[in-house]
């Protein structure tokens, strides 16, 4: 059986080989993703985006106690976009949900980059792709709130959960106006700490001005908000709950949510062929250092510099 016929056949080590390809962007990555693809699209496609350390991984270890005791297969994919900075790989996540290593039914992978990080958000893509034609549902993506990367990633979700914890002070003012539009769900965890309540309240408050100044295509959805406690599991059978439901009710929002993406993702990986072909036939690695160094001399400025590129390849 080729690599593809194992994975979808629900052969872990395929399916881990077929990840490795993609993040590591080796020729016949794009042809196992070509074979997949008209077998996804089944699965709930879940986002848990939120601050370092906020519990993401400890709250995504329960939710996969409680799919499985619904006997659902389900598939974490963790990606970490400020490892591209460091360099660094997502280390805790394995120990954090090692309860679950060994079930067959659970398929956890961590994602970095060694390039950039629009590499990332396509590769953790591919990834839920393959984890969904490989009957992973739901599939899980964690990402770790640093800046405009998680909210890219979390865009490939159906339903997102952004986790928050108390006591944090100006917690509410950090929170970016991206994340506010994305969120489904805003979930308190360690709300065992002091000022859950406020929380809730700040962000009610917020909730409230948003809802007069954010227009939608469609109605929007106030976010609801819930509290977990990860590492005592508690509100977590209802967080799987309210995911359940929100599934459910938001087919509209989850069709046009599912164009975007589609046109988000058609739109990356042209720019990325586009590039690549540019640097290829227009800009030799000699033409292109010199291009780079020209612009920051001023001695060229950047609109002549690409318009001379784009004349090259015929396309002005
Ligand atoms: N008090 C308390 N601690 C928690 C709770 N949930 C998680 N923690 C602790 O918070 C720390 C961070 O948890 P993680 O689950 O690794 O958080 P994370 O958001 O995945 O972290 P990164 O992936 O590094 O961004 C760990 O020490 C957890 O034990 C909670 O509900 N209450
Ligand atoms: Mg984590």
């Amino acid at each position: 059986m080729d690599l593809v016929d194992r994975l979808m056949a629900g052969d872990a080590r395929a399916l881990a080989r077929a990840i490795s390809m993609i993040e590591e962007d080796v020729a016949g990555a794009v042809d196992v993703l070509r074979e997949v693809f008209p077998r996804t699209g089944r699965s709930m496609v879940l986002g848990v985006t939120g601050a370092p350390g906020a519990g993401k991984s400890s709250l995504v270890d329960r939710l996969i106690a409680h799919y499985r005791a619904r006997d659902q297969k389900i598939g974490v994919v963790a990606v970490d976009p400020s490892s591209a900075y460091s360099g660094g790989a997502i280390l805790g996540d394995r120990v954090r949900m090692q309860e679950h290593a060994t079930d067959p039914q659970v398929f956890i992978r961590s994602m970095a980059t060694r390039g950039h990080l629009g590499g990332l958000c396509r590769a953790a893509n591919d990834a839920v792709d393959l984890l969904d034609a490989a009957g992973y549902d739901p599939v899980v993506i964690e990402t770790v709130g640093v800046g405009q990367d998680e909210i890219e990633v979390a865009r490939a979700a159906d339903v997102v959960g952004v986790v928050l914890v108390p006591g944090m002070g100006d917690d509410i003012q950090a929170i970016k106006a991206g994340i506010l539009e994305i969120a489904d769900l805003f979930i308190i965890n360690k709300a065992d700490l002091a000022g859950a309540d406020r929380l809730a309240a700040d962000l009610e408050g917020m909730l409230s001005l948003a809802d007069n100044s954010i227009a939608g295509a469609l109605p929007r959805h106030r976010p609801e908000i819930l509290r977990t406690v990860a590492v005592r599991d508690e509100g977590v059978a209802e967080l799987v709950e309210r995911i359940d439901s929100f599934f459910e009710t938001s087919g509209a929002r989850r069709a046009e949510r599912r164009r975007e993406r589609a046109e988000s993702r058609f739109l990356s990986i042209l720019s990325e062929r586009l590039v690549g072909r540019a640097r290829e036939k227009a800009l030799p690695s000699t033409g292109y250092r010199k291009t780079i160094e020209e612009i920051a001399e001023r001695r060229t400025d950047p609109y002549t510099a690409v318009e001379r590129v784009v004349r090259k390849l015929g396309m002005s």
